[in-house]
């Protein structure tokens, strides 16, 4: 099979409600991986792909093995699979990078592929007007936290954060099934950043909307779905950019 197709997906947030629901789409995650692999030339895992991800040095939670070893899979076979930090697994070390060899991506990229330009990125805290999210951000993104974090004991630390992002993620929940339409942040941004840069694509996780926008003529923006209700992807084959849902 040619291999000339670029997938797009996000917010799997394994671990979430429970292990054994988790387990199940972390089983679907992997059937979509594999069958991505047979024409894919890179995928793109955009973000919030664990629900909560915390690495030491040395050690690595004890969670995801089919995704991971999939994953590596993947990568050894000649697949480019690009892995976004969200702010639900941003505290990774060299991991991802050195034992699976994928490409890490901890801020938004833009990028060329088959002659349309994209831009790409988890999607969170584009709202400069929320300054409660972006200073949760800093905070959550500083060294002293993350060394202070790191510094407590694994039953613990991973014990609170499993517990708090589960309620950040409660907390989000309503405010993330609604469709703001023309107000939605990530279409006023992908609205201004066109006036500067010449973008014909932006792709999105972050809220979950499963949602494709014009911005202006043929430019447009994909927010794509979580996979806790749904299972949708974008695939780009150098012709036409589309939003499918896995079964
Ligand atoms: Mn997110």
């Amino acid at each position: 099979m040619i291999k000339n197709k670029y997938y797009f997906i996000a917010d799997t947030h394994l671990g979430v409600p429970n292990y054994q629901e988790s387990l199940i789409r972390e089983k679907k995650l992997v059937s979509f991986l594999l069958e991505a692999e047979k024409d894919a030339k890179a995928i793109y895992l955009m973000g919030d792909i664990f629900d909560f991800w915390h690495e030491y040095k040395y050690v690595v939670p004890k969670y995801y093995v089919r995704l991971l070893g999939t994953l590596a899979l993947i990568v050894d076979r000649g697949t480019k699979v690009y892995f976004f930090t969200g702010n639900h697994d941003q505290w990774i070390r060299d991991y991802f990078q050195k034992e699976i060899g994928m490409i890490v991506c901890t801020k938004e990229i833009v990028q060329t592929i088959e002659g349309k330009t994209f831009y790409l990125a988890h999607g969170d805290g584009l709202d400069k007007t929320d300054k409660k999210y972006l200073f949760v951000k800093a905070l959550f993104g500083s060294k002293f936290i993350r060394v202070l974090f790191a510094s407590i004991h694994p039953r613990w630390a991973i014990a609170f954060a499993n517990s708090w992002s589960k309620a950040s993620r409660k907390s989000h929940s309503i405010e993330d099934l609604v469709d703001k339409g023309s107000q939605e942040a990530m279409y006023k941004f992908s609205k201004k950043i066109i006036e500067e840069k010449p973008i014909d694509y932006f792709i999105f996780g972050h809220r979950h909307l499963n949602k494709e926008y014009v911005i202006e003529n043929n430019k447009k923006l994909i927010i794509l779905s979580e996979w806790i209700n749904n299972s949708g992807y974008a695939v780009w084959d150098g012709e036409n950019l589309e939003l499918k849902s896995f079964e």
